[in-house]
């Protein structure tokens, strides 16, 4: 397959019923939702201070709202399908109420695709890559756009000690293969992104490669997604963990991904985030 080139980048990411432009980088806030340790979500003070929080990072110049229980974090205890509709299903439904806003949901599980897409998610970001039975189904079902994400191992044991004979080749073979399936089982290549799961079974060294080829690392006519926002690479590359450093390190590859043509950065700081992208696209102008 061929990598994707600068020049022949996915204009845009159709979801559901809306689309979002690709023409620069689409940013893409994360809206996590922590469990609740004595409800069963739901709660209209909870739900109301999500939303709060989505359309703020939407009024900083977000494109889309990732929303994720903390079901499909790494290293999280599995939930039933049941509790993570509780948490996510009710700021899906206000969300959509009050914005016309892309809405991207974190999960791997079809019950819960189906029922966000009939709540108005507009995609669906996998770190699973929708291996799981249904998932794939349930998301063509729904017309939605999937991000599918690369990861080596399971969360609670991906980190232990990965390995890879040639990190970049095998992801983008991977993320091949997953694009894909994709496409057999229906799906439009406007609605797929796709992603090398940055910390997700690797090393600092691999997830170095990686971002050194984030240009390169696509299938051919996909928008690629980085999601590296404050993570632990950071602050081990800089021999610091602290917030700054992890933050810095977020905004520096938000730079360089997007001269390097990238077409979705996930992140936490979307002000910022923002920022380094203007600065990006005005010195690729000139
Ligand atoms: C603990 C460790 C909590 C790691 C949260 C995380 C990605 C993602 C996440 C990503 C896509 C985080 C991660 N990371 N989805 N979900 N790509 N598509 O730092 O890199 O947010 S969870």
């Amino acid at each position: 397959m061929m990598p994707t080139r600068r020049n022949d980048r996915p204009v845009a990411l159709a979801g559901a019923s809306r689309r979002v432009s690709l023409a620069e980088p689409a940013v893409m806030g994360v809206l996590n939702i922590t469990p609740d340790s004595f409800s069963d979500g739901g709660r209209y003070i909870e739900v109301e201070a999500a939303v709060e929080r989505a359309l703020a990072m939407v009024e900083q110049g977000a494109a889309i709202v990732d929303i994720g229980g903390e079901s499909t974090r790494p290293g999280a205890t599995p939930v039933s399908s049941q509790a993570e509709l509780a948490r996510v299903l009710p700021v899906v439904e206000a969300l959509r109420a009050e914005s016309p806003v892309f809405i991207s949901v974190d999960t791997s599980n079809p019950e819960v695709i189906r029922a966000v897409c009939e709540s108005g998610a507009d995609m669906i970001n996998d770190i699973r890559g929708l291996s799981r039975p249904k998932a794939l189904e349930a998301v063509v079902a729904a017309d939605a756009a999937a991000c599918v994400m690369h990861m080596q191992g399971a969360p609670a044991n991906m980190q232990s000690a990965p390995v890879y004979a040639d990190v970049v080749a095998e992801i983008r073979g991977y993320l091949a293969h997953r694009v894909a399936a994709c496409r057999a089982a229906g799906m439009a290549p406007e609605r797929i992104a796709v992603d090398p799961g940055f910390g997700f079974g690797k090393t600092l060294e691999h997830n170095l490669a990686l971002l050194r080829a984030i240009g390169e690392l696509g299938v051919e006519g996909h928008p690629v997604l980085m999601g590296v926002s404050r993570k632990s690479m950071f602050a081990r590359l800089f021999g610091r963990d602290d917030m700054d450093a992890r933050i810095n390190g977020s905004l520096g590859a938000a730079f360089w991904a997007t001269l390097q043509g990238v077409g979705i950065i996930r992140c936490h700081d979307v002000r910022r985030t923002v920022q380094m992208v203007a600065l990006a696209r005005h010195l690729m102008q000139g």
